[in-house]
């Protein structure tokens, strides 16, 4: 056979083998088995609002078919766990925006109606070709497409979402740019306000955008951020340093009321949160009551032991703080109260601690976080009383002044009504309590210390005769702590508070 002759045998076998493959599939796939094949999907709004009006969820989706073209389409949308849905069905010619049944473009619109139920509800799509073969596209379908799948039915206002920046750290003369992450669930427009930041700062209203260029004073600032969607706010607080390394130690005050005996097994327990280890130290303060002088029983701050990253520590009050500083137990001064200052000499760290005596439960408080740089002057305690401010109750509040400096203390006092209720002040003015020495506590009785000086007869049996007091003490660089112990009410005992 010539070469000629081989050529012509092979363009003959290549177009039977076409003619074969041609006619051949046609017989093959002459009836459509196949259903619609979602391609892609993507669905908006992602969350919808229905106080106010019904709400439209439109759907763009590509779907192909073989070979007798999309003919029905359906989405729909379903509160999990529940029959409630919405869908639409249509016909494939009334949604097709581009392309055609075998390859094409579907919009599909589906209204959740006002006052539906809030919650997660989940999408699922049908289609059908003009031979009746379906398709079901579930959460499990949409997601191996990465399709979305969730629509979110909320109901009223969501407050706005502000991611806290945690603590910034700058030099002096530093250019800043620091921009706010929020948002809004319903996705109401934001506006952005800030107070205390440091003078050279400010921030965006629309943008939430901080940015200045930092002056020469070195300083830690207390910045409140706060995002508001025209009615609802959310704020978040953080410190910025100024030329201010990060603490290195953190401050932890325990109070220990007539819980220094040994037999009383009075232990503090204290955390470490940091990644490296850390050495903790204490300075024990008398805790007198108002009249009394507040002094110092450490000459200086007492080593305890290295603290490991991550690790808590047991500590015995008599045997490992009090018989080494020779402090005569049980403790009788100030009625046998004693507060206590651990630092924990770490990088970086935020500690705990927890004041535990085994024969007083008022001696056993919840852990306490006290970060040690501190910068709000003046500091503002807050403490409830509920039906405290009984005389036989011997109501109390313990402060703490955690700043180098003496500070003079004032309080105001305030009603606790129930909702519905008016509160009000009851101080013409704040009340003077006179000033607490630096780094000092004091033992300050409700009723003979501030109830009757304002002239509020006790025991004052309104709203229940629960009461609110703010503390202010100005001193600089104070953080306080205040607790409230009343002696026959468990409920009237609680934990110190920070509040910045
Ligand atoms: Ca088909
Ligand atoms: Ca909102």
């Amino acid at each position: 056979m010539s070469l000629k002759g081989s050529r012509n045998l092979h363009k003959e076998t290549s177009l039977a083998l076409f003619f074969y493959l041609v006619l051949g599939s046609s017989l093959l796939f002459g009836q459509d088995g196949s259903p619609p094949v979602l391609v892609s999907l993507d669905f908006s709004p992602k969350l919808v609002n229905v106080s106010d009006s019904d709400q439209t969820v439109t759907t763009d989706l590509r779907i192909t078919d073989n070979l007798s073209g999309v003919n029905q389409l359906s989405v729909l949308f379903k509160k999990s766990g529940t029959q409630t849905a919405v869908s639409d069905s249509v016909t494939a010619a009334a949604s097709l925006i581009s392309g055609d049944f075998q390859d094409g473009i579907y919009r599909v619109q589906v209204t959740v109606r006002r006052f539906s139920p809030t919650g997660n509800w989940i999408l699922i799509i049908t289609a059908t070709d003009s031979v009746g073969n379906a398709l079901v596209c579930d959460a499990t379908c949409l997601a191996a497409i990465n399709a979305p799948s969730t629509l979110v039915v909320t109901a009223g206002n969501s407050p706005p979402v502000v991611t806290n920046p945690g603590t910034q750290s700058n030099g002096n003369g530093d250019s800043v740019s620091l921009q706010i992450q929020a948002s809004d669930p319903d996705g109401d427009t934001l506006t952005y306000s800030a107070i205390g930041l440091p003078p050279g700062l400010s921030i965006g209203s629309n943008s939430g955008l901080i940015s200045g260029t930092l002056g020469l004073n070195s300083e830690t600032y207390a910045v409140f951020v706060s995002a508001s969607d025209g009615s609802i706010s959310t704020s978040v607080n953080f410190q910025w340093l100024v030329n201010v390394a990060e603490a290195s130690g953190t401050v932890l005050v325990a109070n220990f009321m007539n819980g220094n005996n040994e037999s009383l097994n009075s232990r503090v327990y204290l955390w470490n949160t940091s990644e490296s280890s850390g050495n903790v130290s204490v300075r024990v303060f008398t805790l007198p009551i108002r009249g009394g002088t507040p002094q110092e029983l450490t000459n200086t701050p007492l080593d305890i032991r290295t603290l490991r990253a991550k690790s808590a520590v047991n500590i015995k009050l008599a045997e490992d703080i009090l018989a080494p500083l020779g402090i005569v137990l049980p403790y009788t001064t100030d009625g046998g109260n004693l507060t206590l200052e651990f630092t924990i000499g770490a990088t970086g760290v935020g500690g705990s601690a927890q004041v535990f005596s085994s024969s007083l439960a008022l001696g056993t408080y919840p852990l306490q976080e006290i970060p040690s740089t501190a910068s709000v002057n003046p500091t503002v305690l807050a403490a409830h009383f509920m039906n405290g401010n009984n005389a036989s109750l011997n109501s109390r509040v313990y402060l703490w002044n955690p700043s180098a400096s003496a500070g003079n203390i004032t309080v105001r006092v305030f009603t606790l009504p129930l909702s519905g209720g008016s509160n009000q002040e009851l101080t013409p003015a704040p009340l003077s309590l006179g000033a607490l020495a630096a780094k000092s506590a004091l033992n300050v009785k409700l009723i003979e210390d501030i109830l009757i000086p304002l002239g509020i007869p006790t025991p004052y049996t309104t709203d229940g005769g629960n009461l609110t007091l703010e503390f202010t003490i100005t001193a600089e660089n104070v953080r306080g702590i205040a607790q409230v112990f009343s002696s026959d009410l468990a409920f009237g005992t609680y934990p110190m508070q920070v509040i910045q």
